[in-house]
């Protein structure tokens, strides 16, 4: 008797904990630089993308969702870890900058908890198809990372490709902790990653899996490649083609999903690490409009805002547009908490649960009360509500450890500073593009924005000075290339 009401009331405890049935599969598409204004579902006019469009209107699509970053490195970081890049020293580096770069003494800590790690001990099978940029150096790669299997790239898709540095081995592809191919043949990597999706799907149809997708494309390079099928395809050039093999990509994934009986028991994420990259001299690129255009890699809108979108069929109500903040590091806690996993407690996270927004309950609000624009560690701007706060800075930060290619070989020491920028504050919802500067009529705003970036001043960090709640980066001594043997 006692036996059964414990029962009864562990019943209870779980229906009331998760309201979502079982624990779906997962699969977790991260675009490379894609912009917030590349889909047509976003309002892209060139790009043809039927089939996101298609996952947006049969799931819910973000319009104020953010990556941690407006760089690789510290955007993955964060969503891995569900963590500010500050918080486990991902947010710069002493010899690479902002973004790690081949044959690096540093990559993300082994103590670090990542997704795939928690998934894992759920009897979740675990798979990272595409490029890393967390490390290249076997101890920071995805398999000491919780990843069962991992296919793709170690950095961006122009490292040791067509930008060199001194000792950059030829753009290796890895199984596992194996180059398989160098230099990798980058025609092919959307193609054979999807390939590897879908034979992931049909032979872990019986179990649970979380697949984690992060494209190469449309990626770094001033001329992007996309597979021979795709190729001059496009109204936008090289460019828009990787844009459309995108979405023939996602088609093939949910085409397998429904074969497979999983379209139900599976979430799909759809989003980007970063916005598409200052548009430098070329022809064709990404758009981020109708946000702030980035002229570097600041804390424009244009940078840090990015699509995303999210499909459980009977689980997330078809057809919603959620105008609410949420951040890549949200996807962290409400993926762990819905595989059955806990989150870390004996640590900061900085992720919330966005399981309430995805069930679109009315007059559900964002968790967050305020979200942090950083780059290479220097604290920019707060966003609370509509209000966008850009604090003033004596040296604002806008390269590091880059050269006009992109790249330097001097780190964080290579730190270019502008002219000082005054206080500015910005109605986002009627000002999306930051055109007017309203600081001067709303001083209760600014007071309040500028406690709020103080408060993460002091607990995260700025500049120069760490915050309270940190950890380091992995790092390790006479790091060496990745080749074939
Ligand atoms: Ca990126």
């Amino acid at each position: 008797m006692k036996r059964h009401s414990v029962f009864l009331s562990v019943c209870l405890l779980l229906a009331v904990a998760n309201v979502f049935a079982e624990k779906p599969n997962i699969i977790l598409i991260n675009t490379d630089n894609l912009g917030y204004g590349d889909l047509e579902c976003y309002g892209s006019k060139v790009h043809r993308t039927p089939v996101i469009d298609q996952l947006a209107k049969d799931g819910i699509r973000f319009t104020d969702f953010y990556a941690a970053s407006p760089v690789c490195t510290s955007s993955r970081a964060a969503l891995l870890t569900g963590c500010y890049p500050w918080r486990n020293g991902m947010h710069e580096f002493d010899w690479d900058g902002s973004v790690l770069r081949p044959v690096s003494p540093n990559g993300l800590h082994k103590e670090e908890i990542t997704l795939a790690e928690i998934l894992k001990e759920q009897g979740y099978y675990t798979a990272c198809l595409g490029k890393w940029h967390l490390g290249d150096q076997i101890e920071f790669l995805p398999p000491a990372h919780g990843f069962d299997y991992f296919l793709g790239l170690l950095y961006s898709d122009e490292m040791g490709d067509n930008i060199k540095g001194y000792g950059w081995p030829p753009m290796p592809l890895m199984e596992n902790n194996k180059v398989i191919e160098a230099p990798a043949i980058l025609e092919t990597m959307t193609e054979r990653y999807t390939e590897k999706a879908q034979e992931i799907i049909r032979e872990h149809r019986e179990g649970s899996f979380f697949i984690y997708f992060p494209h190469m494309s449309p990626g770094s390079r001033t001329e992007p490649i996309a597979g021979l099928d795709f190729q001059g395809k496009s109204a936008n050039g090289k460019y828009g083609d990787t844009i459309e093999e995108l979405d023939w990509s996602t088609g093939q994934l949910l085409k397998t999903l429904e074969e497979e009986g999983l379209s139900e028991t599976t979430l799909v994420i759809w989003t980007a690490d970063n916005g598409a990259p200052p548009p430098r001299k070329m022809m064709h690129h990404g758009s981020n409009e109708p946000l702030a255009p980035r002229v570097r890699y600041d804390a424009a809108e244009g940078g840090l805002r990015v699509p995303m979108i999210a499909r459980w069929p009977g689980e997330i109500p078809a057809g919603v547009v959620c105008e609410e903040i949420a951040t890549n590091m949200d996807l962290f806690n409400t993926v762990v908490n819905l595989a059955g996993g806990k989150v870390p407690d004996d640590r900061v996270i900085d992720g919330k649960d966005i399981l309430p927004l995805f069930r679109n309950d009315e007059n559900e609000k964002s968790p967050h009360e305020a979200f942090y624009y950083y780059f290479g560690g220097q604290l920019i701007g707060v966003r609370s509500e509509k209000w966008k706060l850009l604090v003033p800075l004596e040296k604002p930060l806008i390269q590091l450890g880059m050269g006009e290619l992109g790249f330097s070989v001097s780190g964080r020491y290579n730190r270019l500073f502008g002219d000082p920028v005054p206080v500015r504050l910005y109605d986002l919802n009627t000002d999306i593009g930051e055109k007017e500067n309203i600081a001067e009529g709303n001083p209760e705003v600014v007071k309040r924005l500028t406690a709020l970036a103080e408060r993460a001043r002091k607990e995260i960090g700025d500049l120069g000075s760490p915050g309270e709640n940190i950890r380091p980066p992995g790092t390790m001594k006479n790091p060496t290339p990745r080749v074939l043997e």
